[in-house]
């Protein structure tokens, strides 16, 4: 597939999921330096620095999108730098990061589900918004070991990503109900946890996820059930280290996903945010590929796993 068709399935939501997108985009790299038939490795290298470019501008608020570009520049591309390599090496090695990211982010769903399924007690209702991947991980391993769980998931308006959460669910026969999204706290009474995914985690341990996501924390909150999230490592911004307040730009899409015909409502401003941020506080605890971790551990994460962020200009190819 040619990058531009791929941003366009990023930007239409026809490829969507943190995760999903991240491993996408890597996969779009590897085929981009697979088929190209420049022979000046040069030439190739500003390439797919414009590639990232692209990829990395085709949804903003993920940072998992530009934490996998990240990774493959720098298990490739910075460490080929001021090296002679033949051509073939230095697509190799491209090619073979980006393979690495994609085993890395399969490894790291099947670490979380284990993680998270310490968490689910017999018979837990657990409630969730949106369609994630590794919240519904959680949810199948927790119904594979026998726990019976049972969850209330949300439509998630406007783009109905709650309905595919609950076709996965009834396929992999966990009992489900599907629930609209202002009835959150009603539902709240009847529920032990909330599992929920992430776009973006910054330093300050708040979450940025699916416009919702807030209200169901405070709900939560209310009802003293606790809330967590399902997180692999490259959802945490190192971006959010150096600037105030995280950096993370909320998504605003078309007013056409609120109602079909806007021109209907002469006179009245129809928003579209697609993400919202729930505060640390609200959240009990994250759950990583490598461990359970507070909030308040995120900084100490980024740092480990990111370095104090010297990278974070990688994108404009200056080494
Ligand atoms: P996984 C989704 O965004 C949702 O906000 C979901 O919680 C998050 O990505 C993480 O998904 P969108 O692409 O990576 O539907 O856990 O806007 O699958």
């Amino acid at each position: 597939m040619d990058v531009s068709s791929a941003v366009e399935k990023i930007k239409s939501m026809e490829v969507r999921g943190a995760g999903k997108i991240a491993r996408f985009a890597v996969a779009t790299v590897r085929d981009y330096v697979n088929n190209s038939g420049t022979d000046d490795i040069k030439e190739l290298q500003q390439e797919v620095l414009e590639v990232f470019r692209q990829l990395n501008e085709s949804r903003p608020t993920a940072v998992s999108l530009r934490n996998s570009l990240r990774y493959v520049y720098n298990h490739s591309i910075k460490q080929l730098s001021g090296k002679s390599k033949s051509l073939d090496e230095w697509k190799k090695q491209v090619a073979d990061a980006c393979e690495s990211f994609i085993s890395k982010s399969e490894a790291a769903k099947e670490q979380i589900a284990k993680l998270g399924s310490d968490l689910v007690g017999d018979g837990f209702s657990i409630q969730t918004h949106c369609n994630s991947q590794m919240a519904l991980a959680v949810i199948i391993e927790a119904h594979n070991q026998g726990k019976s769980p049972k969850v209330y998931a949300t439509e998630s308006r406007p783009w109905y990503q709650g309905h595919l959460t609950v076709r996965q669910l009834a396929e992999a026969k966990v009992p489900v109900t599907l629930i609209v999204d202002s009835a959150v706290r009603h539902f709240m009474e009847q529920v032990d946890l909330v599992l929920v995914g992430a776009d973006t985690i910054s330093a300050e341990g708040d979450l940025i996820n699916k416009i919702g996501t807030v209200q169901l924390a405070l709900a939560a909150g209310d009802a003293g059930v606790p809330f967590v999230v399902c997180a692999e490592t490259y959802k945490f911004s190192p971006e959010s280290l150096t600037e105030n307040g995280g950096g993370v730009i909320i998504e605003e899409r078309a007013a056409e996903e609120v109602v079909p015909d806007p021109s209907a409502f002469p006179g009245v401003d129809i928003v579209n945010p697609v993400f919202d941020r729930t505060p640390a506080k609200l959240i009990k605890e994250i759950i990583t590929e490598v461990g359970i971790i507070k909030p308040s551990g995120a900084k100490d994460l980024i740092e480990k796993e990111f370095g104090s962020g010297e990278d974070l200009d990688f994108l404009s190819g200056k080494e």
